[in-house]
């Protein structure tokens, strides 16, 4: 990356065709340090003391100091977030969510995926992309994030054919399950494996899901997501162009 952090033509490309991107490298050794020692400090917890490990997925009560610290409000992530929509995305918020070492079950791929963005109310709406990092080197079968590649184009096409359902009612459907989604797939699922600190940034239709750990070492990951500001005005429409509310 430059000393800006700006996408070049070439990732971004990349991001529409294929509906993430990952960045190698992409958050400072410092930073991502800081997080494990404030993490473990969090859970009054140790990474080589497997006993005093809990049981979590979701670390409950976990914030980042100083703030700007934070995964979603890194200058380097807020440079890509404005130059993918221009200023009109916000957020940034997210949690950490662990996959704790199961090292004697079997492991094996998720056989479907979820699209974020639907709440116990239905759909939120505006949601537009997410952003996933982990604090430890993730290995396959190691806990990763799994995503179709390219299934933003699917599930897209889903929702040109249903609009109705992009409340949330696609779940009242017949057969219901998230596999009406994953299913639909040009491609199918892939481990995220990736180094500490490397981005992954994901569009809001891109079919998604967590995986089992039977490696040895946790998977924290850290999320964030990022809504259209001024959602009220677009959160039920299904634009014909994927694009519509994006700078890019
Ligand atoms: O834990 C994971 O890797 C997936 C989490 C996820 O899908 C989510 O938080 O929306
Ligand atoms: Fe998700």
């Amino acid at each position: 990356m430059s000393a800006s952090h700006h996408l070049t033509d070439k990732q971004i490309s990349s991001f529409k065709e294929n509906g993430y991107l990952i960045i190698e490298k992409f958050i400072e050794e410092e930073i991502v340090q800081s997080w494990r020692d404030q993490l473990w400090n969090h859970l009054g917890s140790d990474l080589e003391d497997r006993q005093s490990w809990p049981n979590d997925y979701v670390i409950e009560g976990f914030s980042v100091s100083p703030p700007e610290h934070t995964f979603g409000s890194l200058p380097q992530v807020n440079t890509v977030i404005e130059q993918l929509g221009d200023g009109m995305f916000n957020g940034g918020g997210g949690q950490i969510l662990a996959q704790w070492p199961k090292p004697d079950q079997e492991w094996g791929m998720p056989g479907s995926g979820h699209i974020d963005g639907y709440g116990p109310n239905g759909w939120s709406g505006g949601f537009m992309l997410g952003a996933t990092t982990y604090l430890y080197d993730v290995e396959p079968q190691g806990g990763a994030f799994i995503y179709w590649p390219k299934s933003h184009f699917s599930t897209h096409e889903y929702f040109r054919e249903f609009p109705e359902q992009i409340d949330g009612s696609f779940n009242q459907i017949e057969d219901w399950g998230w596999h009406i989604f994953s299913d639909r797939s040009p491609e199918g699922p892939t481990q995220y494996i990736a180094k500490a600190g490397s981005v992954v940034f994901w569009h809001c239709f891109l079919c998604h899901t967590g995986s089992g750990n039977i490696r040895n070492i946790p998977r924290f990951g850290l999320f964030a997501r990022w809504s259209y500001k001024e959602k009220e005005k677009m959160r039920y429409e299904i634009p014909e162009d994927l694009w519509k509310y994006w700078a890019i």
